[in-house]
């Protein structure tokens, strides 16, 4: 019994794994054209820009993404494999603000692979808004996070904080596995 409770204590602080980016350490806060040398996300179908604070007069957000970059064919990013846990509730998140420089609303699809495909329109001078879906993974395993920008004016939607987690936070949930275990401990 004392080895069951053990082996349930471990699954439950196994869901450690989680994802945030914020882009403010990439290209040592400098702004880059069509940048591609992001720690997390890899760039294809196109290119997107790094921005920096101040851009269009945007502040507090240190470095962000416009997701249209200056090829004239907006990109794809594609994070990182990040795991996530069998039934157990995750959210992803992100901020998005329009381009801030005119032109035609942004639609942006912000998909994580097999359990969200969201589509976020944008007006070219909307302020930064927090955008989230959950969902419950059906099995044990890697995905990605994908953000695209339609079009190709060069005038791309803003991307910053993006974020996946499992609900309960981590820390959470393993104070819960100690407490499951230590009410198994009691019955027996
Ligand atoms: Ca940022
Ligand atoms: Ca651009
Ligand atoms: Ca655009």
């Amino acid at each position: 019994m004392k080895l069951l409770a053990c082996a349930a204590t471990a699954t439950l602080a196994g869901f450690s794994f989680s994802f945030f980016d914020n882009f403010d350490t990439e290209n040592g806060g400098v702004s880059a054209l069509n940048y591609t040398g992001f720690a997390n996300w890899t760039v294809s179908d196109g290119s997107v820009d790094l921005a920096a604070n101040g851009f269009s007069g945007l502040s507090g957000s240190g470095m962000f993404v416009d997701l249209d970059g200056s090829t004239s064919n907006a990109g794809k990013m594609t994070s990182i494999s990040i795991l996530v846990t069998e039934g157990v509730l995750h959210t992803f998140s992100f901020d998005l603000s329009g381009n801030q420089r005119g032109g035609t609303d942004d639609m942006v699809n912000a998909r994580v692979s097999g359990y969200v495909d969201m589509n976020v329109q944008k007006a070219p001078f909307s302020g930064w808004t927090n955008h989230f879906q959950t969902f419950t993974p059906t099995s044990t395993g890697f995905v990605t996070i994908s953000f695209e920008n339609g079009g190709g004016d060069n005038l791309g939607a803003l991307l910053d904080n993006v974020s996946l987690n499992p609900v309960p936070e981590p820390a959470t949930l393993a104070v819960l596995g100690l407490g499951l275990a230590a009410m198994r401990r009691r019955r027996t």
